[in-house]
């Protein structure tokens, strides 16, 4: 057997010598030019997830070996998560190399955001981050928005290069290769790489020739673990990470109010005016509003839980971070789940969390 052979779908290189392994197709399957991984046919067919015992490590060794190249990086970010999807570090891996930002799933967001407001708000987090593009473009894999901007931008910034997509896992990346293989090259469904709600998806470097010389990768996402993702039962995934526009929702709080979103997350506002509180959340995510003091009985009856994390029975289990809100407008961002836009006149909101994943308060995106 060819031990080059990979999986069109997730990258892995393809054996027949163990079915729980990577790469896993029976030795009477082998014989064809394009293979698809039995874990790929699983995810693609039944939607069926088939777990992988590979680490952090083996994904960050893969974008290791971009920094010795001389290649353009497309660096994907989740517009609804731009915290949590940033890769730490993403500079020393990547060496010198030309990074075009693509800041990904817009079609989350309200309609309502001007793209221009978007771009402008991206470029000064990135700069915060000490990473200098040579462009911003808003986009949605899902939507093919923007694909010919991208495309002229690759073909302009890559000057002959390969060119090499990364991110962290579930940013789209692999969505956004599929749109441009259908787009630009005529390929056909079953064709495509293999996309998921999964984190995690794509395991290994995947090329797509571009010329006799040159190609574009797809590579498999950086494992971010304090994204909500993570904590989730599979089956809970696509319910709590939205899949369309977000449908904000209004809460005017006074002090001594809390909120609960879906029994994941909670926010109580401590000291404060009446102020406004704008939801930004998964329509399937339900948000309870109660008093404070009623809080913690609320939970601990489950009465307030809608979704399970394993380990987490009681809220004193749940960790607690406070935050002195600006006077004026700042969002408190829960990575993976969603957001909520502040309007104060200041205060202090105290947010519970499951440990390790992370709570902070930013800008307002919206
Ligand atoms: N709403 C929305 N969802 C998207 C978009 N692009 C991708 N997704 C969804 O995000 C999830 C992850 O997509 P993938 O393309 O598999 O992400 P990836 O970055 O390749 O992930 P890994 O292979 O795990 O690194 C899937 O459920 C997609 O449907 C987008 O533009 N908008
Ligand atoms: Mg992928």
């Amino acid at each position: 057997m060819n031990k080059e052979m990979k999986c069109f779908g997730c990258g892995a290189i393809i054996q027949s010598e163990n079915e729980k392994h990577i790469g896993y197709v029976p030795k009477s399957a082998i014989n064809k030019d394009k293979i698809l991984c039995q874990r790929c046919f699983q995810l693609k067919n039944y939607h069926k997830l088939q777990q992988t015992t590979l680490t952090k490590d083996d994904f960050l060794n893969c974008l290791q070996q971009i920094g010795e190249k001389d290649c353009l990086v497309v660096y994907m970010i989740d517009l609804f998560d731009y915290n949590g999807s940033l890769i730490q570090g993403l500079i020393r891996h990547i060496g010198h190399n030309d990074v075009l930002v693509l800041a990904n799933k817009r079609d989350i967001l309200p309609k309502s955001v001007k793209e221009r407001k978007l771009e402008h708000w991206v470029r000064r987090q990135l700069k915060e981050e000490g990473i200098k593009p040579v462009d911003v473009i808003i986009t949605s894999g899902k939507k093919h928005m923007n694909l010919d901007l991208i495309y002229d931008a690759i073909m302009t910034h890559r000057q002959n290069r390969d060119v090499y997509v990364v991110g962290v896992t579930n940013v789209g990346k692999s969505t956004f290769i599929n749109a441009l293989l259908k787009h630009y090259a005529d390929v056909e469904n079953q064709n495509l790489i293999t996309v998921s709600e999964f984190p995690g998806t794509t395991l290994n470097l995947i090329e797509i020739p571009l010329d006799e010389k040159t190609s574009l990768y797809d590579t498999p996402g950086i494992i971010n673990d304090s994204q909500m993702t993570h904590l989730l039962k599979p089956q809970d995934i696509k319910s709590v990470i939205p899949q369309s526009e977000l449908r904000p929702m209004v809460f005017q709080l006074n002090s001594d109010q809390t909120l609960y979103f879906g029994g994941l997350a909670r926010l109580d506002y401590c000291v404060g005016e009446q102020a406004n509180f704008v939801a930004y959340f998964s329509k399937n995510l339900k948000i309870h509003r109660t008093k404070t003091q009623k809080a913690d009985d609320l939970y601990n009856r489950h009465q307030a839980l809608q979704y399970e994390i394993e380990g987490i029975e009681d809220i004193t289990q749940m960790k607690s971070y406070e935050f002195q809100l600006p006077s004026g407008k700042c969002d408190i961002v829960i990575s993976g789940l969603g957001f909520i836009t502040i309007s104060s006149h200041g205060g202090k909101i105290r947010m519970l969390v499951p440990p390790h994943i992370s709570v902070l308060m930013r800008e307002a995106i919206i």
